[in-house]
């Protein structure tokens, strides 16, 4: 109902909407509005009230709740059911649990926070409240468990085209997880599987990206390494219509990859990577090499050119760019 109430304040663009007529509605009394209502103001919503009239919207405060976000979202499946908390231990262990109960593709979990975001290899992921998004979006392609790594270069191209649409920053792909611009991070992806041995059950997309932090909102270790988009432009952005950008895209070209095969994401993918002809490092498990970036094959495999001439395929791996 709180929603509901949320809703038609919006959509009145500040005129005022009627308690009576809404009580009248639901069958419930004026005193029960009032006091979503006064829920709304304890939220950070500043609501007002003309006599007679009934209660208009001020201000809405920048939340990436489900009301915020529909507002801005033009996708059809991805973000229609949405889970928000204002602060959870990571949004990609509340997907995995929902993802086995059978929730729709394309829900997301999001939060205002998390207490223990995580990358891969569980490195921790700074994760504020306010200031980021932190979502896990559950994608049930029909796809191959084969081919569910390339979801991540999916997401990572549809980060970057969000971004640019919103705030003309051009960022670019660092092989395979990383979004950078100006060399720092401003966005990591984490894809997780859940699958038969013949057919993907769900993919889980985590999404952490740096939107309105300011230098002291990160931990002194990521002071050199990281940034977000308000340190870039000096302006704040609305992360829910960032988020809904984010999951238009998401959708667009997870469905274009289904339909039509990796090739037309990894022409775009390559325009965005840095990596592509230059010389980098692997750093895996076991082994360290270095050796030109050829690009990625068909199946989002990276393909290094060592000094010997040989070309190694590369699954998994921190990249770093000697100097
Ligand atoms: C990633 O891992 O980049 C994937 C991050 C995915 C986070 C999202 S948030 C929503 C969802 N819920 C979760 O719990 N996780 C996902 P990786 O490539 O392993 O990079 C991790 C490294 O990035 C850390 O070791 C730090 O060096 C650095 N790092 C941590 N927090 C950062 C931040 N906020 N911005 C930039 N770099 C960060």
């Amino acid at each position: 109902m709180k929603n509901e109430l949320l809703k038609r304040l919006f959509e009145a663009k500040g005129e005022p909407v009627s308690g009576q007529e809404i009580a009248d509605q639901f069958g419930l009394s004026r005193t029960a509005i009032w006091k979503y209502v006064k829920e709304l103001e304890s939220e950070g919503y500043e609501v007002g009230t003309v006599r007679k009239k009934g209660y208009y919207l001020i201000t809405a405060p920048d939340r990436v709740d489900e009301v915020n976000i529909h507002k801005h979202l033009t996708a059809n499946r991805y973000g229609k059911t949405i889970r928000y908390f204002d602060t959870c231990s990571s949004t990609q262990i509340i997907a995995h649990e929902e993802a086995q109960s059978g929730v729709p593709d394309g829900t997301v979990i999001i939060a205002d926070e998390q207490t223990t975001g995580r990358g891969r290899m569980l490195r921790p992921w700074s994760s504020v409240a306010g200031k980021g998004i932190w979502m896990s979006v559950i994608a049930r392609p029909t796809l191959t468990p084969q081919q569910a790594p390339q979801l991540t270069l999916v997401a990572a191209v549809a980060i970057i085209r969000a971004i640019e649409d919103l705030t003309g920053i051009e960022a670019a792909i660092k092989w395979p997880n990383d979004i950078l611009v100006d060399g720092k991070k401003i966005t990591g992806i984490l894809t997780e599987l859940q699958a038969d041995p013949d057919q993907v059950k769900a993919i889980i997309i985590g999404i952490g990206m740096n939107v309105n932090q300011e230098a002291a909102d990160f931990p002194e270790e990521l002071h050199a390494i990281a940034t977000s988009l308000k340190m870039l432009t000096g302006k704040s952005v609305d992360r829910a219509q960032l988020v809904a950008k984010i999951l238009g895209f998401l959708e667009l070209y997870t469905d274009i990859y289904v339909k039509n095969g990796f090739s037309p994401i990894k022409l775009l993918w390559e325009g965005y990577s840095n990596t592509t002809g230059r010389r980098i490092r692997a750093v895996m498990l076991n082994e360290t090499i270095e050796g030109v970036a050829l690009g990625i094959s068909d199946e989002g495999v990276l393909q290094l050119k060592l000094d010997d001439g040989s070309i190694r395929g590369i699954y998994s791996a921190d990249i770093e760019i000697p100097n």
